[in-house]
């Protein structure tokens, strides 16, 4: 997987101003996610009605770009895109995103950030079941669940503004009632991110992402800037450079050709940049 690096460019300053370079690409690293080269991103369970696509925002929080999820008018669409992990819940602790509603009434739905679990952990034939006690209805069924952090439950929607969510510091819940060895876990209840952590620490997460619907019909919304565990994903329509300042401090080491390919310096990104004559 390649991945690509994009700063500010204050941050390119201050990064070439250093010599511990690598150290600042640890603490913050940025995958560009293009239609041509989605990263490991899927449409997962989107229905045929729903779209998952990649659109030019100039308000986005990073770049130009965004993705926009959209539902049809059935209760029954659903818009979904996630990326596969094999990571425990309790290693996971920073997790953020930017939304935007840009259309749906009422303003109570952006695409929700989810969190797809083995509650208690990973055997070698999938989710570890629910803790099995005598006379407990949860038991003998698998941990699998999706957890959810929903925007309307974590504050005010804002229509048709982009609004950064902290989602480690915010309130899941999750769509199957599980008994983990720390304790009960009820479906579509509200927890602490945190207290999910400490109730089932035996949690693997397999995959992340955002989603809307199903019962959002009609709904067109916006992610940007999607962070799992330090690692933000930055939706664009492209990681090509547009003109040749692009590619200056430091910028042809962020950017692709338009076969996805990396620079091998600033002049070989020139070249390919528009208005120079050597590109497409
Ligand atoms: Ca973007």
């Amino acid at each position: 997987m390649r991945i690509a690096k994009r700063f500010s460019p204050a941050l390119t300053l201050a990064a070439i101003a250093t010599v511990a370079l690598s150290a600042i690409v640890a603490a913050a690293t940025t995958i560009v996610v293009t239609p041509t080269n989605e990263q490991g991103w899927s449409r997962a369970e989107t229905t045929a009605d729903a779209s998952v696509t990649f659109v030019a925002d100039a308000a986005a929080p990073g770049g130009e770009g965004a993705l926009q999820l959209t539902t049809s008018a059935s209760t029954s669409s659903r818009a979904q895109y996630l990326h596969r992990t094999n990571t425990e819940l309790a290693d996971i602790t920073e997790l953020s995103y930017y939304t935007k509603q840009v259309a749906g009434p009422p303003a109570v739905a952006d695409p929700a950030y989810q969190l797809v679990t083995c509650l208690n952990g990973v055997t070698a034939t999938g989710c570890a079941l629910n803790a099995l006690l005598p006379g407990d209805p949860t038991g003998g069924v698998t941990s699998f669940a999706t957890l959810n952090f929903e925007p309307y439950q974590n504050g005010a929607i804002v229509s048709n503004t982009w609004q950064y969510w902290d989602v480690d510091a915010g309130l899941f819940w999750s769509t199957r009632t599980v008994r983990c060895s720390g304790g009960l876990i009820v479906q579509r209840v509200l927890y602490p991110y945190t207290t999910i952590q400490t109730m089932c620490p035996e949690a693997v997460v397999f995959q992340f992402g955002v989603n809307v619907g199903t019962f959002n019909p009609a709904y067109v919304v916006r992610t940007d800037l999607f962070n799992f565990n330090g690692t933000t994903y930055d939706f664009e329509l492209t990681n090509e450079p547009g003109d040749k300042d692009d590619c200056k401090d430091g910028g042809w080491m962020t950017l692709t050709d338009d076969q996805n390919e990396s620079f091998k310096n600033q002049g070989q990104c020139i070249k390919h940049s528009k208005g120079s004559g050597g590109g497409e």
